[in-house]
């Protein structure tokens, strides 16, 4: 029997969640989707045979659906994931889990009551298979002691609203929970500084921005981000330790080269660079629900990451640096980050 999987938000990401999880990922499909803009959902409903519902908590309480997916904007995935947990569905939030750290509190109180783990969120580059190799030559202690992580994460354009917190919370976020990952150990402090930003970025936004963060052995994580460096996606990350180093680098697909140059293409967004990820996520996620389990990202990341994001944006706002101050991790999620 498949799982029958209902999906809050069918904007970018969601449309591609339906997409995958209704043809490409095994022992899935999609029964029910709910979206504010009721034409773009039904859209997407006709596209894969699925029921359109008027409101979101019509997909969590359909007794057909086995298991959620939340695509909304990430105000909304605390209220929406609690929603699942009190319901028992397991739940794939996208990231962040929650867009402050009061509210993933929230979200870790309700499922730390629950009993079990029934939320994994969406950091999908752990799945991603050049990060995979980045951290087994880190676990493994090929380049030794892990002293320094470089990190770069650039999109073609922002879209429009986004803000210069949000380049924190919404797309740093992605750093901070991929080093967390990589290295194995939180985040202590933090230092953001906001340089000259691009004219081509909105009046508003201090883009780019870069970023230090301290990790509980003393290592140090740079990222630079730039969500207006107009030629592609471009996410890229170097470990940098005692005794050498690993990197990840774009994948190098149709490299053409002649006349003494070589031209590389870059992907033009998330969708294509990170799409074998998604794939990967889904397809876990799906095979672990078969099996009765909930793995992956849990709510304790959503919640280190959120709280971290949250203390980057002091720090953008307030300038200098700020520190972490984690609460004591649940039983639940015992496992290192
Ligand atoms: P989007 O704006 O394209 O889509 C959001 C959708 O949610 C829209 O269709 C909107 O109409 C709908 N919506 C608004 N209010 C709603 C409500 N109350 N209930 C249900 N739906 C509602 O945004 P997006 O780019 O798809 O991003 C959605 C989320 O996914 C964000 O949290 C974002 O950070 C995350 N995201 C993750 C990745 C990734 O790489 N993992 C990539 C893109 C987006
Ligand atoms: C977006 O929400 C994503 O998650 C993408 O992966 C990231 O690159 C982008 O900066 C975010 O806004």
């Amino acid at each position: 029997m498949a799982i029958n999987v209902g999906v809050i938000g069918t904007g970018n990401i969601g449309t591609e969640h339906v997409r995958r999880l209704s043809g490409e990922v095994s022992g899935a499909r999609v029964g029910a989707v709910f979206d504010v803009d009721a034409e773009r959902a039904r859209q997407v409903a006709d596209s894969v045979g699925a029921t359109a519902h008027p409101k979101a908590t019509d997909v969590i309480h359909d007794p057909a659906i086995d298991a959620v997916v939340i695509a909304s904007p990430g105000p909304l995935h605390a209220e929406q994931t609690i929603a699942c947990i009190a319901a028992g569905k397991p739940v794939l939030c996208e990231k962040p889990l929650a867009t402050t750290t009061a509210d993933s509190l929230e979200v870790i109180e309700a499922e730390v009551a629950h009993g079990q783990r029934l939320v994994q969120v969406g950091f999908m580059r752990r799945f991603d298979a050049g990060y995979r190799v980045v951290k087994a030559a880190v676990d493994d202690g090929s380049v030794g002691e892990p002293l320094l992580l470089h990190c770069v994460h650039r999109n073609a354009a922002a879209p429009p609203g986004f803000t210069s917190d949000m380049v924190l919370t919404d797309s740093v976020i992605h750093e901070i929970d991929i080093s967390r990952w990589l290295l194995g150990q939180e985040i202590v402090a933090t230092t953001v500084v906001a340089t000259r930003s691009s004219p081509l970025a909105a009046e508003h936004l201090r883009d780019p921005q870069l970023v230090l963060l301290e990790t509980e052995t003393g290592a140090t994580v740079s990222v630079e981000v730039f969500v207006n460096c107009q030629y592609g996606y471009d996410v890229r990350c170097e470990v940098v330790g005692s005794l050498g180093t690993v990197s990840l680098e774009n994948p190098t697909t149709g490299a053409l080269t002649r006349d003494g140059q070589r031209r590389q293409p870059i992907p033009p967004d998330w969708r294509l660079r990170f799409g074998p990820a998604y794939h990967a996520e889904l397809q876990q996620w799906v095979t672990g629900l078969v099996g009765g389990t909930v793995g992956g990202p849990s709510c304790w990341d959503g919640y280190a990451a959120t709280a971290t994001a949250e203390v980057c944006v002091a720090s953008l706002t307030d300038g200098g640096r700020t520190t972490v101050d984690l609460t004591e991790r649940p039983a639940l999620y015992e496992e290192a980050p």
